[in-house]
């Protein structure tokens, strides 16, 4: 690993060590290039840009290379450490076929296959003949349906009018009355599904409202279902890919391609649109416990390195194959993460669960980074 610091400024001093490769690096929004070339080592942030933190934000960062930074904002200084480029996979072996597929027994029958769950299965099995077994998912409540209306409309315009995937809209009972709402506002396929969330049983302490990162509960159960339960779910059987969109995601200009027949032509297992970072109050212990269960694992150590915390996928763009989500090697992960807790005490994200994830069981060549959709997410924007 090596270490540099550079001081910020209109004029970039950088406190050189020799620099093996050429990359990028973010933090928070910044974002940093560096680059070697013709006898000199250069750092930009944004294209072209020397103005750290108002312009030239360009959100990109490639995952296989990473680096992270500390940010001293006082001293206008940063401070990048860099890892060599080193193969982060476990999975260059081929991915498990169905039948090897496990779920835990004790988690198996959280969900039946209800009405709506059994008419999705038959349009899956009748009207996707010919074309990649893909679904396009939301969970969404109540206090967002207006969120969710611009959503699908914005899916419909970009997307679904050419390509028509079905979209299933997970939701707890609150929403069951506005389903016929909802369905007027769109020309795609919808399936609804309805859940209800619990703190697991098995959470020896109690689950508290106020922890240092500020999320209510329902925000962690949330977490718990992106992470783990959908998985668990009937609906989802005989799908091949799954697109998450939260009810605030936009597609802002037309898809020119179907994005499943994508991932499958290419053998994709994880497509996202952006890398951002979680608050540290966040990731309390995760990346510390990953650190354990690789050890006992034997899961190559340099795996994690190259996925430092507290990055993620920004996965309310997300698009995978569940060949990954299903493997036996996400599942016995997930479960040991699940079991210790830390979504409800101190709000581990599916994000970071799940980049970690990304990092220990996705070959580099299989992960792809969508920039040429347009989308948009709060403050976010890939233009
Ligand atoms: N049914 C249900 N859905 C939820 C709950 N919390 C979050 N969601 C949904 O899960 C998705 C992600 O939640 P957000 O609150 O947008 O989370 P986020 O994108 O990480 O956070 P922001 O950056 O604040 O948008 C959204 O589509 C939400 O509507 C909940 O308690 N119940
Ligand atoms: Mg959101």
């Amino acid at each position: 690993m090596k270490i540099i610091t550079i001081s910020s400024g209109f004029a970039l001093v950088i406190s050189l060590i020799y620099l093996t490769f050429s990359d990028t690096f973010f933090e928070d929004d910044h974002f940093f290039k560096i680059s070697e070339g013709a006898g000199k080592t250069e750092l930009k942030s944004g294209p072209g840009s020397l103005d750290l933190p108002q312009s030239g934000r360009k959100r990109d960062m490639d995952p296989q290379i990473a680096g992270i930074i500390s940010h001293d904002r006082t001293h206008s200084s940063v401070e990048v450490q860099l890892w060599p480029t080193v193969n982060r996979s476990i999975s260059n072996r081929p991915v498990k076929n169905e039948s090897q597929y496990g779920v835990p027994e004790n988690e198996q029958n959280e969900y039946v296959c209800d009405i709506e769950c059994n008419k999705f299965q038959k349009y899956v099995q009748n009207s996707m003949q010919g074309k990649p077994k893909g679904a396009i998912y939301y969970l969404t409540r109540q206090s967002r349906l207006g969120d969710l209306r611009r959503s699908l409309k914005s899916v419909d315009l970009n997307f679904n009018f050419k390509y028509a995937y079905p979209v299933i809209i997970f939701h707890e009972a609150d929403l069951l009355s506005s389903v016929p709402t909802i369905k007027s506002w769109t020309n795609s396929s919808l399936f609804f599904q309805e859940i209800a969330f619990k703190i697991p049983t098995f959470l020896s302490e109690p689950v508290i409202e106020n922890i240092p990162c500020l999320s209510p509960i329902g925000y962690r159960h949330m977490c718990r279902f992106n992470s783990k339960l959908l998985y668990q779910h009937p609906i989802i059987k005989g799908l091949e890919y799954l697109w998450r969109l939260d009810d605030e995601s936009l597609i802002t200009r037309p898809v020119s391609y179907d994005v499943f027949s994508f991932m499958k032509s290419n053998n994709l297992m994880y497509g996202y649109i952006w890398i951002h970072r979680d608050s540290r109050d966040c990731v309390i212990d995760l990346w510390e416990s990953t650190a354990k269960y690789i050890k006992k694992n034997n899961i190559p150590a340099n795996s994690l390195q190259h996925w430092p915390s507290p990055m993620l996928y920004y996965n309310n763009f997300e698009i995978s194959s569940l060949k990954l989500w299903m493997s036996q090697e996400y599942q016995a992960f997930i479960e040991y993460i699940d079991k210790l807790g830390g979504i409800y005490y101190h709000r581990w994200g599916d994000a970071p669960i799940k980049g970690i994830a990304v990092s220990l069981f996705v070959a580099p060549h299989q992960v792809h980074k969508f920039s040429d959709i347009g989308y948009k997410h709060n403050t976010f924007k890939n233009e």
